[in-house]
């Protein structure tokens, strides 16, 4: 059973793949977006480490001058997806989206450098300035105020698209009088019921047309644009992936850029504190507009262990959360609180389970110590894809797939999980992510980043 499900989401990701890159599904999303990419190339890993660098090389290669590298490059057109090339009016080449999405890709390479041989070291020092500029750009254009604390322009930059967090700031964005003057594709492919509704994509479109008036000046988009919230998600994903640069910095002995991440990693822990609730026990997003809170914690606010944000009592205050949220649920970890008013089961991004956001928790939690949440959370997401099979995501209370089938991260992350299953698993990873960097007066020390006095 458990090989022949191997087989089967190595055959999904050679299905999807359309010559060095792949899709994240055939219809819904014909195209190659960012942190499926970074995911994929985790899947890769596991039988083709070729092709995993591949997927990786192909997505730099429509990162932008400034550094940017977007959520989309359409590598060849295809009518099924709206809003397409000409809808964004970027003018790259090949034709790309205008914003970004969650930087995992430097926390991928580390894994693919520390696990592999000399290729794999080669191949990452020729990505190392790219994976540099993007995060610099990161720090630069979203965070223009060096606050430690990043922006997102909008919701589909944060990854989590449709998630109750957005939905305040969402509400205060005008949208045309006559909206709707354009057909939607996903919702011909995939039941309207669980994807985003009608005037929420207005609103993306709203923010789309704004960055096309600009020309995509992305000073100006942070700075004046319709929508600027701050992210738990991409934070907590900028804040791991920058101390893996880091990592990879310290292994290629350059240190310019050790100098430049030291000072990203200086300032990333502090702004985070900026997303902390008292009201909710966590994490959360916050409008940086306005300054408001999200009113509950989402998926996202677990990956502050994975992300090694927080003091020790934060950390154990959100585990407390944890604990009740995975109880509420058959399926860790759900994409909203299932005590909120705001919750839908079956709801794109307001409560199912996404496999690449267990990935990121469980990580994050086993290299802090808390092994039983963490192998839970693991489990859960080979048994749902063992109960419903590949898809986007997940009913948290039945189990039931949902959106897209045979999806690239969904076969990506099953493969890199059902590798890692077995006895040692969290030890690997603590070995890994175990280790962190902080500056200190500038100089880099390494020290442990598990719960104070829990670990030797
Ligand atoms: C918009 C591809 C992407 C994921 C996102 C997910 C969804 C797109 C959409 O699909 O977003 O980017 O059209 O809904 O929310 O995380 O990268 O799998």
């Amino acid at each position: 059973m458990a090989a022949a499900l191997d087989e089967r989401a190595r055959a999904i990701l050679r299905a999807n793949d359309r010559g060095g890159y792949t899709v994240p599904t055939g219809r819904l999303y014909p195209f190659q977006w960012n942190w499926d990419s970074a995911f994929a190339a985790l899947g890769f890993a596991t039988f083709d480490r070729d092709r995993a660098w591949r997927e990786l090389e192909t997505l730099f290669a429509g990162q932008w001058d400034d550094g940017m590298v977007p959520h989309i490059v359409f590598h060849q057109l295809d009518p099924d997806y709206f809003p397409g090339p000409d809808v964004w009016g970027t003018d790259a080449d090949p034709p790309t989206s205008g914003h970004s999405q969650p930087p995992v890709a430097a926390t991928v390479v580390r894994r693919l450098v520390e696990t592999g041989g000399s290729d794999d070291i080669a191949r990452a020092n020729r990505l190392f300035p790219r994976m540099l500029a993007w995060h610099a750009w990161w720090h630069r254009y979203r965070d223009p105020d060096e606050t430690g604390l990043v922006g997102i322009i909008h919701p589909w930059e944060s990854g989590r698209d449709n998630c109750p967090d957005w939905d305040a700031a969402m509400a205060r964005i005008a949208v045309p009088d006559t909206p709707g003057a354009y057909r939607r594709r996903d919702t011909d492919v995939a039941d309207a019921e669980t994807r985003p509704d009608a005037i929420t994509y207005d609103r993306y479109l709203a923010i789309v047309a704004f960055g096309r008036q600009c020309g995509w000046d992305h000073e100006k988009v942070t700075r004046d644009g319709p929508f600027l919230m701050a992210d738990p998600c991409v934070q907590f994903v900028l804040m791991r992936a920058d101390r893996d640069l880091m990592a990879l910095a310290e292994r290629f002995g350059d240190d310019p850029a050790r100098r430049r991440i030291a000072d990203w990693i200086a300032r990333d822990g502090e702004g985070a504190q900026a997303l902390w609730s008292d009201t909710a026990g966590g994490f959360v997003a916050r409008d940086l507009r306005t300054g408001t809170l999200s009113p509950a914690l989402s998926s996202a606010s677990m990956l502050a262990f994975y992300g090694g944000a927080g003091t020790a009592e934060q950390r154990a205050e959100t585990l407390r959360q944890a604990a009740e949220i995975v109880e509420a649920v058959r399926y860790a970890f759900p994409s909203w609180d299932p005590r909120h008013e705001a919750f839908e089961q079956r709801r794109y991004w307001r409560g199912p389970v996404w496999s690449v956001m267990n990935w990121m928790i469980a990580r994050g939690l086993a290299a802090h110590g808390h092994d039983d949440l963490a192998r839970r959370v693991r489990r859960d997401t080979l048994a749902m894809v063992g109960q419903s099979g590949f898809f986007e995501y997940f009913d948290p209370l039945t189990g039931e797939g949902l959106g897209g089938p045979d999806f690239t991260w969904t076969a990506a992350v099953h493969l890199d999980l059902s590798r890692e299953r077995g006895p040692t698993a969290t030890d690997r990873e603590r070995s890994t992510d175990g280790i962190d960097h902080a500056a200190q007066g500038g100089k880099m020390v390494r020290r442990a980043t598990g719960d104070q006095g829990r670990r030797p």
